[in-house]
Parts: C-alpha cells; sequence; structure tokens
C-alpha cells in the first residue's frame, strides 16, 4: 500500500508546488476506495512521507521547494484567522483509543471540524468511517511524530490548507513495556519521550503561531497527562517509577550512545521511559501555561481520562496482561473506564464552557465529574519544568 501511495508522488509534488491541492486528482480512487476532495491533500503528504523512507534527499529538495515558494508576507498571514461556525481542532493520534473516541464525540456534537493527525493515512480513513464519522467533519493529515522533519512538514500543509487553528490536543503516544533493548526516533531520540514528549514539544511551540491567530473565544491547547506519571499515586508507585533525575540523559540527547537512552541517566527501561514521557508532558502544559496563559489568553491543560484498559496503547504488553488488565482495573482497582466515556472527557476538556481554566490537570470522579487534580511533586516543580522546556528547546531546534 505505502508503495502504491508513493507511486503518486510526482503529481503530488507539482500539485504542492502550484498551491492547488487536490485539483487535478478529484476523481482519483484508491484500492477502489473514492477519495474525498479534503482528504487529497492529505495523502499526498503522507505520499511524500512514505517516499522520504526511499529517498529521503530527494525529499528535502522538495520541502526546501515549497518553502520557497509558499509566500511569506501576505496579508492573509497577517490577519487573524477566521473562525467560522465550526471550531477546528487537530488531534494527533486519532486513529484509535483515545484519540479516535474524542473525535467522534466532537464530530457528533457539530460544533467541530476534526484534523486527524496520524501517521497512519488509511488506518486513520478506516478508523474514522468504522465509528460513523460524517466526512465533512474531519480532515486525515499526516503527522508521525517520530520524526522532526514530519512535524515541520505537517506544520507546513497545515498553515497552507488556511484553517484557524483552535484547540489543539497532543494525545498520540507508545509505550514499550517489554522492550529489552530502546529503539529511536528518526532523530535519534529513544522512541518513548522522543514521541511523547519532543514530537508534541515541537509541534506545539510550532502551531502556538496558528493558535494565536484565530479568533476563537475560547483557544486550547491539552497535553493528555497520567495517573502513573504522579508518584502521589498508589498507579504511580507501581514500579518502575517515573523519575527524570537531574535530566543528564535528556541534555545528552537521549541517543544511548555516547548519552544514557534514558532522561534521569540510567539504564533503559520502557514502562519508565513512557511514564517519564507523561512527566514530560504534564511540566510541559505547566510551562506553557507560565510562559504564554497572560499574553495569549490559551488555555493550557492536562488530564488523566482514566484506565482505558482496552486500547492500542498495551498492545506491545504480555498476552497475559492484556487478558488480564481490563478486568483487573474494571473489578479490583475500579479505575477503568470505557474509550467512549474516556473520549467524552476528553471532549469536555477541548469544548466545555466551565474547562476554561489554565494550568489545570483535570481527572473524574467516580460519578464521572470533572475535578481540578493534585500533581505529583516532580510533575507540578516549577524549576524542573524550566529546564525539561530548555533543554527540550535545543534538541529539537538543532535538527
Ligand atoms: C513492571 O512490573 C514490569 O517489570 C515492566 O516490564 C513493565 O511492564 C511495568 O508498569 C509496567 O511493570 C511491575 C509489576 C508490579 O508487575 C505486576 O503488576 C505484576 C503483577 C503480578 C500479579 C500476578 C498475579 C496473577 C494473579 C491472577 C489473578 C487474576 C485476577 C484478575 C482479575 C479478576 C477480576 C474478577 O510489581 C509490583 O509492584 C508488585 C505487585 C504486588 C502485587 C499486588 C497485587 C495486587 C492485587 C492485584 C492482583 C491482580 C493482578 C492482575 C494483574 C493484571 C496486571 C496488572
Ligand atoms: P492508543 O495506542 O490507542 O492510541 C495512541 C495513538 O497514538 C494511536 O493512534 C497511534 O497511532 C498514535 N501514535 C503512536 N505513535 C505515533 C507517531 N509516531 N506519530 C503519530 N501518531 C502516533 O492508546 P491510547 O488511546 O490509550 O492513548 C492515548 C493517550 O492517552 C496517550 O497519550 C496515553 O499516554 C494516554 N493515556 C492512556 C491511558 C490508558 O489507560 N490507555 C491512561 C492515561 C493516559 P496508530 O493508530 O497508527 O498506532
Ligand atoms: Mg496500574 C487505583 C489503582 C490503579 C490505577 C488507577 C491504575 C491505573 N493502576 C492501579 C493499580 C495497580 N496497577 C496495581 C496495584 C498494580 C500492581 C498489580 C498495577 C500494575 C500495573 C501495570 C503492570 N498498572 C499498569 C501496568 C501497566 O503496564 C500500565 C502502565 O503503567 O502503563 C504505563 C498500568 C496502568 N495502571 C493504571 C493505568 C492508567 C495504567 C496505564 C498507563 C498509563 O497510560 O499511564
Amino acid at each position: 500500500m505505502a508503495l502504491q501511495a508513493a507511486a503518486l508522488l510526482p503529481s503530488a509534488v507539482s500539485i504542492h508546488k502550484e498551491g492547488k491541492s487536490g485539483a487535478s486528482l478529484k476523481d482519483s480512487t484508491l484500492f477502489g476506495v473514492s477519495l474525498s476532495d479534503h482528504v487529497k491533500a492529505d495523502l499526498l503528504s503522507s505520499a511524500l512521507k512514505t517516499k522520504r523512507e526511499f529517498s529521503s534527499r530527494k525529499l528535502s529538495s522538495v520541502r526546501v521547494q515549497a518553502v520557497v515558494t509558499a509566500p511569506t508576507f501576505t496579508p492573509s498571514t497577517v490577519q487573524r484567522k477566521k473562525t467560522l461556525g465550526k471550531g477546528t481542532v487537530v488531534i494527533t493520534g486519532a486513529s484509535s483509543g483515545l484519540g479516535l473516541a474524542t473525535a467522534k464525540a466532537l464530530a457528533e456534537s457539530g460544533k467541530w471540524h476534526i484534523i486527524m493527525a496520524c501517521r497512519d493515512f488509511l488506518k486513520a480513513e478506516k478508523a474514522a468511517k468504522s465509528v460513523g464519522m460524517a466526512k465533512e467533519n474531519y480532515t486525515i493529515m499526516h503527522l508521525d511524530l517520530a520524526s522532526l522533519e514530519s512535524v515541520r512538514q505537517f506544520v507546513d500543509n497545515f498553515k497552507r490548507s488556511g484553517r484557524p487553528l483552535d484547540v489543539l490536543v497532543c494525545n498520540a503516544a507508545v509505550y514499550q513495556p517489554t522492550a529489552r533493548e530502546p529503539s529511536f526516533t528518526a532523530e535519534g531520540f529513544e522512541l518513548s519521550v522522543g514521541t511523547n514528549h519532543l514530537g508534541h514539544f515541537l509541534l506545539s511551540r510550532l502551531l502556538l503561531d496558528e493558535m494565536k491567530q484565530s479568533d476563537y473565544p475560547s483557544k486550547r491547547l491539552i497535553i493528555v497527562g497520567s495517573i502513573t506519571g504522579n508518584t502521589n499515586t498508589l498507579a504511580g508507585n507501581v514500579p518502575p517509577k517515573a523519575n527524570l533525575g537531574d535530566l543528564r540523559g535528556l541534555q545528552g540527547g537521549l541517543n544511548g550512545l555516547n548519552s544514557s537512552p534514558m532522561i534521569d541517566g540510567a539504564d533503559f527501561d520502557g514502562a519508565k521511559a513512557y511514564k517519564d514521557s507523561k512527566v514530560c508532558n504534564m511540566l510541559t502544559m505547566q510551562e506553557f501555561h507560565r510562559r504564554y496563559h497572560e499574553d495569549t489568553g490559551i488555555t493550557f491543560a492536562s488530564l488523566y481520562p482514566g484506565c482505558i484498559a482496552t486500547t492500542g496503547l498495551f498492545r506491545e504488553h504480555i498476552p497475559l496482561f492484556r487478558l488480564l488488565f481490563p478486568p483487573f482495573q474494571k473489578f479490583i482497582t475500579k479505575g477503568y473506564v470505557s474509550e467512549e466515556e474516556a473520549g467524552k472527557r476528553l471532549a469536555q476538556v477541548v469544548s466545555d464552557p466551565s474547562l476554561t481554566k489554565s494550568g489545570v490537570y483535570w481527572s473524574w470522579n467516580k460519578a464521572s465529574a470533572s475535578f481540578e487534580n493534585q500533581l505529583s511533586q516532580e510533575a507540578s516543580d516549577a524549576d524542573k519544568a524550566r529546564k525539561v522546556w530548555e533543554i527540550s528547546e535545543k534538541l529539537v531546534d538543532s535538527l
């Protein structure tokens, strides 16, 4: 499939350069599936990404050309982007689990156009159809958070789409509890922190300007956190515990060569790397709040949606775990929540007029009412938040 998508590349390139996305492919089909207009440009960007795996040199020249031909100072880039009718929300990792359930809930509200920012275009298209999302309510755009080049390409594509950005939801994540050795992102960062934290960190910073330009009355940047990154809870005390230490591994670039792949500089542990990445997500939200809330009015929030024990997050766990984890959470901890319910919770953080407070970590009680939760000491450490921000900035900007 990827190869066939890549075969579309030449037309994709010329279309992008001429700025007429989709025009000449109006009646195209892929494997007999008709492609709606609004998804074509995004399939092309997906094709661009696939092509990169075959020839990264060629893509860089494509990107350079696209950047060169893009207008830099036109009146439209200076004007505030107008939200007409529906709000526009970008959700990363909307092809399954919480992201998909949130996309569905927002689509059903009739108030949102959802940009599903996903690494697997066809999976996302099938997922949207499977939950019955009407095609005028969403657009799929390619985004692989494990590649900073892909993050930048996504932001370029989004800007070219001319849509305003009203809400950004950083939801995608990977969890590698059984990996013995680390794996790495395209730029050589340990995969969990590289994807869950660094990819989203760059994306949010690049998209902040887009959000500033929107005239939507309640703009929000939301990052999904978790209880397991918070050591002030029982769940956060199940070993291995999150701990960023003195950040020496992060400072060293998490590459496993001349530095540890772990933020605290210790030996690789996949479950810990995930929990550490969630601590970074929660710290990043607070640092955004401190730096930008007052000037921009944007709401910065994080949340723990409940234990959604059935999602793809546990795909790499051993089969016994996957079998026992849902009943364990349902009947013993009672922390279980369905994908649908969790999606409604995140949709509230996106859209509910009562959840506009910035700098908050939301959780829900047993009656499914939201409340402001307390983060652990490390996940609310302002000094650490600033350091994580500054080091992360150096890492993503140097590439
Ligand atoms: C680490 O292990 C791994 O090393 C690491 O690789 C990574 O996976 C990481 O956080 C992820 O976990 C942590 C360790 C916790 O793992 C465990 O959770 C081991 C649990 C072993 C329990 C096996 C008992 C099996 C009995 C079956 C009973 C079936 C009941 C199902 C529900 C039926 C509902 C009607 O290590 C610790 O912290 C020590 C754990 C101490 C155990 C406390 C026991 C609490 C009671 C819960 C029992 C139910 C267990 C279900 C297991 C589901 C998986 C969580
Ligand atoms: P899923 O695995 O179902 O969803 C994760 C999504 O992230 C998938 O759509 C996946 O894409 C996407 N993704 C992974 N890597 C990348 C990448 N490199 N680029 C772009 N997208 C990527 O898990 P959940 O729905 O459970 O997780 C969603 C969020 O909820 C995560 O932030 C997780 O930390 C958080 N969370 C989950 C809890 C739970 O109990 N499940 C509890 C607390 C927080 P693809 O479909 O292509 O695989
Ligand atoms: Mg945990 C109130 C108890 C509670 C809650 C809410 C969770 C949520 N977990 C709880 C308790 C326990 N868990 C206990 C007592 C154990 C030992 C048996 C336990 C074990 C456990 C494991 C092995 N739990 C896990 C794992 C995972 O691999 C999951 C993980 O840590 O992923 C990083 C996980 C989770 N428990 C949760 C939640 C929400 C997870 C999913 C992780 C997340 O996204 O943060």
